[in-house]
């Protein structure tokens, strides 16, 4: 069954952008997923095709028609969850994309102008999802970011090589760093361990520097990692007070 997002935006030709290419373009093309950018403006009913209005109460800036916008929702709500992407919404996680790609598809509405009337959002029991605390000039490059997570996550979109790496970062590190050929550049080595051929002293090394990154860079994961330490453990984590015998 083809998985199926559906996009409302007021820049249609926005999309498939980015996704046409590359593995989600691949599996587009062999029909893993749908596409479909519908334009908003095909569902406003004036002369001059109007979907936005000033705001009531005074302000700056424009706020999309609700009646225009619950229109274009009606013409592709088949109980596909409707996700409102917008700088106020719950954080993207991984977990929420896990859920996404598990069911039937989205349906993506991306904001322009100031935002949109309330009670659609509230009408339509809309999700309301942010990409993160930056300032887009719009919902679209947040919705290509949305289905580029989901896209991957797709049965037969990955290699069995790369899927594998899903589980790492369920476990809570951030990446450990990565070498190739050649061994010396620039003056600089490769690591001695990742060239000794002992794979239990490799992947001591990868989890400790994936630890060291992570602690110095997201106290959050660190948190989080330290607090769920006895389910990571058992899969034979660095401890690293217990060196190894010299
Ligand atoms: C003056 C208040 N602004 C909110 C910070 C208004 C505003 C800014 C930018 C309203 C909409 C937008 C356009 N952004 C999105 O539509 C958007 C977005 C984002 O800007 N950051 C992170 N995630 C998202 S999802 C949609």
């Amino acid at each position: 069954m083809t998985w199926r997002a559906s996009v409302l935006t007021l820049f249609p030709a926005m999309f498939p952008g980015p996704l046409g290419t590359s593995l989600a373009g691949r599996a587009l093309e062999r029909a893993v997923w749908s596409l479909e950018a519908r334009d908003i403006r095909a569902h406003a009913t004036d002369r001059h095709r109007t979907v936005d209005d000033t705001p009531f109460g005074g302000g700056a800036g424009m706020v999309m028609r609700p009646d225009v916008l619950d229109a274009a929702i009606a013409a592709c709500d088949d109980g596909r969850p409707v996700v409102y992407l917008t700088p106020r919404g719950r954080p993207l996680t991984q977990e929420r994309v896990r859920e996404f790609a598990a069911g039937p598809g989205v349906v993506l509405l991306c904001g322009r102008y100031e935002g949109i009337d309330e009670r659609v959002i509230e009408a339509r029991g809309l999700e309301e999802i942010s990409i993160g605390d930056f300032v887009l000039s719009g919902g679209e490059p947040a919705a290509l970011v949305l289905l580029d997570a989901c896209v991957r996550l797709l049965p037969g979109v990955m290699g069995a090589a790369e899927s594998a790496d899903e589980e790492s970062f369920a476990a809570g590190l951030l990446e450990y760093p990565h070498y190739t050929r050649p061994a010396e550049w620039h003056g600089k080595a490769v690591p001695d361990v990742l060239l000794s051929g002992h794979h239990g002293a490799v992947a001591a090394w990868r989890r400790a520097e994936a630890e060291r990154i992570t602690r110095e860079r997201r106290p959050d994961l660190w948190a989080r990692y330290l607090s769920d330490k006895p389910r990571n453990n058992r899969s034979g984590g660095v401890v690293a007070s217990t060196p190894a015998a010299p």
